[in-house]
């Protein structure tokens, strides 16, 4: 990592706390990524930007700024990248990935909350994330309860916009849904100076689109078997995608899957058995479960979660020629992932068993990060339906701590060998 403390100075990190943070991640990355086997050449970029994760690319958002634009800050795969991008700035996911910030966060959170949200209003408490230091505006959804009560604390720390996402999936919640978009449009072009034009909002549709698709193609490719990349890489290129540069990462994902379609000419069955990952999201640097997953004779083939496919599934129709049409075609697309924070919420039942047969999963292990109760209850449904239709389902709970991997580690071991 290049000298980069007198940029952390400038955004205002606290740079002693934030030292303690940088030490532990490159031996952890190295343990868990860097050991693995035979991973592909393609990698390498993204094993590069996880070394630089708080200093070329925050550098990159620095020089940005200086230049006029603003960096945005997001939490929810709801929150529509293509307004952001269309008001030429640029939008980051902010990570709550990491048990580091959990002790800041419950500074100002009740402890019984999940792990996700008290990471990420952690970070921005402890002053110990440069990503978001680095933001202009966060924007915010009313998503679970615990998200929506958190950014009033946030909004103490620095300006939070909060989209009303509805629960339901009835047509006036896709025109109240619509009636938000163009809020957030107002909101962006105040904070920007720019007008997001027609022109500008199908470029960026486009653009999201490309990303949604690179994804998918590697997403594909794992339906091979033995997968040519593991659960592991791919946890970690989804979770980059929230933060890298759009065109660079479509570019970079595009050439690892040329080097995977190789692969899988070549590549000869492993026997080992292949899991499908559902749930609550995985944010950097979370790879908890599948490290443990993928330290025993498994690979994890697919996550429908929103660091998997509810990231990249349903492309934003191109065929928008007036603000209105592109305004609902976002609005359709949006309303289409299947989130365990409406109800009812069949589509993700059905998302969960046809992902289950595309990739040809031997059982499926439903992670639930410790207090989300919208996917907690969901998980009677995604049981049921997994049951009737035969195929192994476990549930792990758990939080960011290392204190229950041993635990979990035997439970997976024991469902492995059952299925
Ligand atoms: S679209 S899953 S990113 S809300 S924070 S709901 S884990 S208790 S993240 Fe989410 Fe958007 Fe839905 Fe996806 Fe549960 Fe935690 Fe809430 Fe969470």
């Amino acid at each position: 990592m290049g000298d980069y403390r007198e940029m952390w100075k400038g955004l205002n990190v606290d740079l002693e706390k934030h030292d303690i943070l940088c030490s532990a991640l490159p031996e952890q990355f190295g343990e868990i990524y860097l050991k693995q086997e035979n991973r592909p050449e393609g990698m390498n970029y993204f094993n590069y930007v996880v070394a630089e994760v708080h200093g070329a690319r925050i550098m990159e958002l620095e020089n940005a700024r200086k230049e006029g634009r603003k960096v945005i800050g997001t939490f929810c795969v709801f929150v529509p990248d293509e307004i952001i991008l269309a008001a030429n700035a640029i939008s980051v996911g902010l990570c709550g990935g990491s048990q580091f910030w959990i002790e800041d966060g419950e500074k100002v959170l009740p402890k019984n909350l999940c792990p996700l949200i008290k990471a990420f209003t952690g970070a921005k408490v402890s002053r110990t994330c440069p990503y978001f230091q680095s933001c202009d505006l966060l924007i915010g959804e009313t998503t679970c309860d615990g998200k929506k009560k958190a950014w009033e604390i946030l909004n103490d720390y620095t300006p939070v916009h909060v989209m009303e996402l509805p629960q339901m999936k009835r047509t006036q919640n896709y025109e109240l849904w619509v009636e938000e978009i163009k809020l957030l449009i107002e909101r962006i072009e105040e904070l920007t100076g720019n007008k997001v034009t027609v022109e500008a909002l199908k470029e960026a549709v486009i653009i999201n689109n490309r990303k949604r698709r690179a994804l998918k193609r590697l997403y594909d490719l794992r339906k091979n078997t033995p997968s040519p990349i593991s659960g592991l890489d791919s946890l970690l290129i989804s979770q980059i995608a929230f933060y890298d540069d759009p065109k660079r990462f479509i570019e970079k994902v595009n050439e690892l899957c040329d080097e995977l379609e190789e692969r899988v000419k070549t590549m000869k069955p492993s026997g080992k058995k292949r899991i499908m990952v559902t749930g609550t999201p995985m944010a950097l640097p979370n790879w908890k479960l599948h490290s443990i997953v993928e330290g025993l004779d498994a690979e994890i083939v697919v996550e429908e979660t929103c660091t998997g496919t509810r990231y990249f599934e349903n492309e934003v129709a191109e065929d928008g020629e007036t603000m209105d049409e592109i305004l609902k075609n976002l609005a359709d697309r949006y309303m289409g992932v299947n989130c365990a924070c409406f109800t009812p919420n069949e589509g993700r039942i059905e998302d969960v068993l046809r992902y289950a047969k595309e990739y040809n999963v031997d059982g499926v292990i439903n992670y639930n990060l410790s207090f989300c109760h919208t996917y907690g209850v969901e998980y009677n449904k995604v049981e049921k339906a997994l049951k009737d239709s035969n195929i192994p389902v476990i549930m792990i709970e758990t939080d960011y701590s290392e204190g229950d991997t041993g635990q979990i580690k035997t439970r997976v071991e024991a469902f492995l060998e059952m299925i």
